[in-house]
């Protein structure tokens, strides 16, 4: 096989993505190695993110000679924000932050708030593009907690784990159960099919 063959490239600026699914990778006993690509993609705003997805994706084109994929999340606080801040997490999380985003909440005792994402590849033997989507339910804490994970983490209490953030978990635990571990194993999955 060519090395080019062996080589799938994660197009991100966001290392802290990249180190979540290098441990996922590192575990899956792939043919494959994993590397990341730091190249500017377009990001428009759409209402779902697999709209932003799969135009971000088809921006790169021409510019990789292998197969590579983006991936793109979103948090989106269902009660009481109606989804907010969802395909405008990047904004909000530059901009208010974790601190700015409680204090919007502040009032409220329910919250429902759930992280979403989209995996695109272009898997270059085929030619083809390719999706695989993750989602985590859970609620908002009250305060910031955790030093771990990034972005949202401090502020989300899965479902499942309901007494710790995610920024209070490790890596493993987080991947175990997180949106993103959801649909890195579907994507993996297919790797392994092909
Ligand atoms: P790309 O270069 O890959 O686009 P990005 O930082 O723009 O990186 P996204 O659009 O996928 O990443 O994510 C939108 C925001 O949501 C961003 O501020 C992230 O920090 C945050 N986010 C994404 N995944 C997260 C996770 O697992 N936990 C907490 N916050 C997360």
């Amino acid at each position: 096989m060519k090395q080019e063959e062996n080589m799938i490239y994660f197009v991100t600026g966001n290392i802290n993505k990249f180190n979540e699914i290098s441990v996922i990778f590192s575990k899956a006993n792939m043919k494959y190695c994993l590397q990341q690509k730091d190249i500017k993609t377009i990001e428009i705003q759409a209402d779902t993110i697999k709209e932003v997805a799969l135009f971000k994706l088809n921006s790169i084109k021409g510019q990789i000679n292998g197969s590579y994929f983006i991936e793109d999340a979103g948090f989106f606080i269902d009660i009481p924000l109606n989804g907010f801040p969802g395909v405008y997490s990047s904004y909000v999380m530059k901009t208010i932050g974790n601190k700015g985003l409680l204090s919007l909440i502040d009032d409220f005792e329910n919250t429902k708030a759930h992280f979403s994402t989209v995996i695109a590849l272009h898997y270059k033997p085929l030619d083809k593009n390719f999706y695989f989507e993750g989602c985590v339910h859970g609620k908002i804490s009250k305060t910031i907690r955790g030093t771990g994970g990034f972005g949202f983490d401090p502020i989300f209490l899965p479902d499942i784990l309901p007494d710790r953030t995610f920024a209070e978990i490790t890596t493993e635990e987080k991947n175990r159960i997180s949106h993103r571990g959801k649909a890195w194993n579907k994507f993996i999955n297919f790797m392994k099919k092909t």
